[in-house]
């Protein structure tokens, strides 16, 4: 526990924001005569009942966005008890229209949920995804693939046992998951189940029944969590490093990919006439071992892959073992690699499927760039020499303050050097705040030196991290607030905003630096919470 809980200066909790999105699945489930479906009001059954997600205080109705033309729907909003990390989380729960069994979603469902939090991405801190667990690794990696420069997290989950069944794996899945929304700066679609969170895109379902339901068998998970702590490996979690602002691209081209397990017999014949499928635009093939096809007399099927290659459609070769990595060590391995099939080295079938999609779907895509970047980590879904920074996210002291304090100082002063230093020698203190929130990227917005705020952007330090100050104070407010037009255009490159608290706080300093503020963001943002 913190020695003390932070408070803000007007005494209040320090708080923080999650949507949940509500798309079906077990967890919200009842019985019913033809067996469990889908059941709505989880909010009320589930959530306000239980003092783990509700301490009883009235919170106002938070108003979300539900649709692209701008209608808003104002819902209930609960708040938990404050946590150990001296937080609370405030949250909405929007439940999709239709609830669904997850065997049945399809690339349109992917694109609702990613729609859902990229219209609601600067009124929350973090989001929560609830969704069957059949296809839940699919919906984690294509939104890992359609979601660029993420800068919060989105975490998702499900259950194998509804949350309306007396021993369940629904209360403790939905209560981590909302701890890290709420509480860690991990900006990645992640999945957490049996008190493990996971990277999305490296995970696949295990068992149909048991409460440890997923793995990802290449990657250790981003964290554990336990009774009394959640262990952050900070040196796995990715973040975005590119002076760019959050994207989207809802598009994924499910229609014309397929995927094919190889097994000892298959005939050329039978691959030939799914490589010959109308309009086929990519292929996952799960091949054995380190990846290898049968080579038979005559090398016949693998002349039937080089020939679906020359005609454009994009091989992507992945093993059928749960570990481990394809790789052309083998005669049949190198062979498949100089028909043109690509190495997805060890992304699991999901994630390769979803990417291809995704890549086929990208404006301007050809074969040739598809078949360049399947072989490239996009989203930390497959092993390579990737770099990765460290984090942290609560204000707790420690023994890092006397290091923090150091390259605090050099950020104010502006000793550039200094700061590159300690950084090398300690890089989790990136994201580290201190016992007000404030990050280094904070001291860098109101900084002399501007370079020192490109420097700690370029190493992934979290443009959305909030202070102790009023309702949690961004690098981009002060930044605006102390008139720097210049950090203020470098935190917006980078996918700054100001959240809605700080947008009605600007609007009474406005007047004062009107330019400043609105490259900071505040005419475009306040139009959107009036619509
Ligand atoms: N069939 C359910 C679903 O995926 C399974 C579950 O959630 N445990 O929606």
């Amino acid at each position: 526990m913190p020695t003390s809980v932070p408070q803000t200066p007007d005494g209040r909790t320090p708080e923080a924001r999650v949507l949940i999105v509500m798309t079906g699945g077990t967890i919200c489930m009842q019985r019913s005569d033809d067996g469990y479906v889908p059941a709505r009001g989880f909010l009320e059954r589930c959530m306000a009942p239980r003092p783990e997600f509700n301490d009883g205080t009235e919170v106002d109705p938070v108003t979300v966005n539900v649709d692209d033309d701008g209608t808003t729907s104002d819902l209930q909003t609960l708040r938990t008890p404050v946590s150990k990390y001296g937080k609370c989380i405030r949250y909405a729960v929007l439940e999709f229209e239709e609830l669904l069994d997850s065997s049945s979603i399809d690339s349109k469902g992917w694109a609702q949920i990613a729609r859902t939090i990229a219209r609601n991405y600067t009124f929350f801190d973090g989001f929560v995804v609830l969704h069957g667990t059949d296809s839940l690794a699919y919906t984690a990696s294509a939104l890992s693939f359609m979601f660029s420069n993420l800068g919060k997290p989105v975490v998702l989950t499900g259950s194998q046992v509804p949350f309306s069944e007396r021993k369940n794996d629904a209360l403790e899945n939905l209560l981590d998951s909302l701890d890290i929304a709420g509480h860690f700066m991990i900006p990645e679609v992640c999945l957490c189940f049996n008190s493990t969170l996971f990277r999305g895109n490296r995970t696949t379902k295990i068992s149909a029944s048991a409460f440890d339901a997923f793995a990802s068998p290449n990657l250790p998970p981003l964290a554990t969590i336990t009774a009394i702590d959640t262990n952050v490996k900070w040196d796995l979690v990715t973040r975005p490093t590119a002076l760019q602002a959050f994207e989207l691209q809802t598009h994924l081209d499910t229609a014309h990919v397929a995927c094919l397990r190889i097994f000892p017999g298959i005939t050329p014949e039978m691959v030939a006439a799914v490589l010959r499928t109308e309009h086929l635009r990519g292929l996952v093939l799960e091949t054995f071992g380190a990846g290898n096809t049968p080579s038979g007399h005559d090398n016949a099927l693998i002349k039937v892959f080089a020939e679906a290659v020359n005609l454009g459609v994009v091989i992507v070769n992945i093993t059928q073992c749960l570990t481990g990595s394809v790789s052309a060590i083998y005669a049949p391995g190198m062979v498949l690699g100089r028909a043109g099939v690509v190495a997805g080295n060890d992304m699991t079938s999901e994630a390769a499927l979803t990417k291809l999609a995704y890549l086929l779907a990208r404006p301007g895509a050809n074969s040739w760039s598809v078949a360049r970047d399947m072989a490239i980590s996009l989203r930390g879904e497959m092993t390579v020499n990737h770099a990765t920074v460290f984090a942290h996210p609560d204000g707790t002291l420690s023994s890092y303050v006397t290091h923090l304090t150091e390259v605090a100082y050099a950020v104010a002063a502006g000793h550039i050097d200094k700061v590159k230093e300690e950084l090398r020698n300690d890089i989790t203190l990136l994201n580290r705040s201190d016992y007000s929130g404030n990050t280094l990227l904070h001291l860098a917005a109101t900084g002399p030196d501007i370079n020192i705020l490109r420097y700690l952007l370029s190493l992934g330090a979290s443009v959305h991290s909030r202070n102790h100050t009023g309702s949690g104070r961004t690098p981009l407010f002060l930044a605006a607030n102390a008139g720097l037009m210049g950090h203020v255009h470098l935190l917006r490159q980078a996918g700054a905003h100001l959240h809605a608290e700080e947008m009605q706080t600007a609007t009474l300093h406005a007047r004062q630096r009107p330019n400043v503020w609105n490259a900071a963001g505040l005419n475009v943002l306040h139009r959107q919470t009036t619509t």
